[in-house]
């Protein structure tokens, strides 16, 4: 079932970002790891633009979500193939949103491939996470790509560096674990 939801804006700078306001949930991770198949997923409906070419997603772009929250579209980090000024400027988009203070931004989903895992850039990112006490869970993405004994294996390696926080595990292709991360959103915006 559609969610309904609306683009807001596409911010390239702090000073577009829409002013505080309703509980902000923001989509955090590498380049190609699925942002936006998630945040199109869960609303139920196509809005933010996907790619097989990493780099797709080039600004914060905000949806309002049921006129209660917002979700926020981030773009990929580390993205090798994409020239340094570029994915310096990317970064520093990211940096400035992260940093800005934000007392809306409710929720962090970090997600990990999970046929990756945890890469040196997630660890980086969930470490100042947790330095600057923002809450996040963790959604491992592309499970359809697994099976059984390749899921058993991602599990056990991400536990060891994330031994109790929320982690679900999704599949853009199936909706596994759409149901369980809404309750996760709406659990952690209402407070
Ligand atoms: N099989 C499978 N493919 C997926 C899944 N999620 C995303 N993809 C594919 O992975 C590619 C990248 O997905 P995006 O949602 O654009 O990734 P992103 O993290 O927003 O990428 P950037 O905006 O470039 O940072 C697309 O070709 C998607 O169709 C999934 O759960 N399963
Ligand atoms: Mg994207």
């Amino acid at each position: 079932m559609a969610t309904p939801a609306k683009f807001l804006l596409s911010a390239t700078a702090p000073a577009q970002f829409p002013p505080p306001g309703l509980p902000e949930v923001a989509f955090l991770g590498r380049s190609n790891v699925g942002k936006s198949t998630l945040l199109n997923t869960l609303i139920g409906r196509k809005m933010a633009f996907t790619s097989n070419t990493p780099g797709r997603t080039q600004a914060v772009n905000f949806f309002e979500i049921d006129g209660r929250m917002l979700f926020v579209d981030l773009p990929g980090y580390g993205f090798a193939k994409a020239p340094k000024s570029v994915s310096r400027g990317w970064q520093e988009v990211i940096d400035s949103y992260l940093l800005d203070d934000r007392k809306c931004l409710k929720l962090c989903v970090l997600l990990l491939d999970s046929r990756r895992g945890w890469m040196e850039i997630d660890i980086q990112l969930k470490e100042w996470l947790e330095f600057h006490q923002r809450p996040y869970m963790v959604v491992a993405t592309k499970v359809d790509k697994l099976n059984q004994k390749e899921k058993n294996a991602s599990q056990k390696a991400i536990r060891e560096r994330y031994p109790s926080g929320s982690l679900l595990w999704f599949s853009g292709l199936s909706g596994q674990g759409v149901k369980e991360i809404w309750q996760t959103i709406w659990k952690t915006t209402a407070q």
